[in-house]
């Protein structure tokens, strides 16, 4: 017990000795990814920009006591762990915010509970445009949904391509395919371009060939689909060894380097809509670029959504000049025009993320943005 007591004031004068005015404080935020299951392609990308942003916000010194640490727990890529992991960060590790979960699916079982507990949560990879940031005033998101984005690059993909007549093809086990498949139907009803037929999948399938050649045979110049990335990867390739040669465009599931790692050559051309702009020659994004370059890392949008979310928590503590729960949430209303990789970032009075997408295609084995 006296030597506790030794210890930390030995720690404290430490700190105090080392020039700053007061003792330091931790603040810990407590990260719930997808490390296990089918978002795990996404969740490993989502650590690694996490990993960065809070090393280089204690680096800047910009939150002066406060010292950010992350906490990580695996959701699985469930709901039943996301909700177990959502209840361990805030009883147990007593977390001032909570970053994650992966999937819209997950976040719809797991937000409630800490609203409930008033913790604020940022998702930084929901795109379900309903039921995330509506669970109530303590959850916020930083990934722009598929609302704000599928519309804007179907447009654009059809003004470049000229595509009159699609195949869709959407999962429908999962709240997140199940609403880019909503957002699909209506942007391609809103730019009159028909739907010659809609099929469907399920998370564990990994035979798509009879739903393909159905669509196939109907003759669309291009193939819609909403689908996280395994299944994405799977369909893309079976629908080129089906012969099909033609346009493919994805939601937020095909937005990862798993696609064209797994799908390899049959990748080529598919396009996607996007939240990060990895060419915009914005500070925030050539610092990001460096910092993960730096550390090993090619970063993918989760990464930049990821390493944004921590920024964005570090704002809030440094407006609210304080890392307790309700301090955070109180900042984030006044987070504005953010400098971050994924361009100037505010928040809409529904908490929603608001900033600029792109149109991205790969080639070459990459994803390029379409200029
Ligand atoms: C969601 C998504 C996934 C494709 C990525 C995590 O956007 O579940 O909302």
């Amino acid at each position: 017990m006296r030597f506790a007591r030794t210890l930390s004031l030995f720690v404290t004068t430490l700190v105090l000795g080392a020039g700053s005015a007061s003792a330091k404080e931790t603040v810990k935020i407590g990260a719930a990814l997808s490390m296990t299951g089918p978002a795990a392609a996404y969740g490993a990308n989502q650590k690694a920009g996490i990993l960065a942003a809070v090393d280089e916000v204690n680096k800047s010194g910009a939150l002066k006591n406060v010292v950010l640490e992350a906490v990580f727990e695996d959701d699985a890529s469930t709901k039943e762990q996301g909700i177990a992991v959502f209840q361990r960060l805030i009883n147990k590790d007593r977390v001032s915010a909570i970053i994650g979960p992966t999937l819209s699916n997950t976040a719809t079982a797991a937000d409630p509970l800490a609203q409930g507990a008033k913790v604020p949560v940022v998702a930084v990879s929901n795109t379900a445009p309903k039921g995330i940031t509506d669970i109530g005033d303590y959850i916020w998101r930083v990934s722009l949904t598929e609302a704000q984005v599928i519309p804007g690059a179907l447009k654009r993909a059809q003004a470049k391509l000229g595509f009159k007549k699609a195949g869709v093809l959407y999962g429908n086990d999962d709240a997140f395919t199940q609403a880019g498949y909503g957002v699909m139907k209506s942007a391609l009803d809103e730019l009159k371009i028909e739907v010659v037929a809609t099929q469907t999948f399920a998370k564990p399938d990994r035979d798509y060939n009879a739903q393909l050649s159905s669509l196939l045979t109907l003759k669309p110049d291009i193939l819609v689909v909403s689908a996280l990335v395994e299944n994405a990867s799977g369909i893309v390739s079976q629908a080129r060894q089906l012969g099909w040669q033609g346009p493919i465009l994805g939601g937020n599931g095909f937005n990862s380097p798993a696609l064209i790692k797994n799908a390899g050559p049959g990748a080529e051309g598919v396009l996607v809509g996007t939240a990060w702009d990895r060419t915009s020659a914005a500070p925030a994004n050539q610092k990001f670029l460096e910092v993960m370059k730096a550390r090993g890392v090619d970063p993918d949008q989760f990464a930049a959504q990821a390493y944004t979310g921590v920024l964005v928590v570090a704002e809030a503590i440094k407006l609210g000049n304080k890392g307790g729960r309700d301090d955070i949430k109180a900042g984030f209303a006044k987070v504005k025009d953010l400098a971050t990789p994924l361009g100037k970032f505010s928040f809409l009075p529904n908490r929603d993320g608001s900033h600029e997408p792109a149109l991205q295609q790969v080639k070459d084995g990459k994803f390029q943005i379409v200029q």
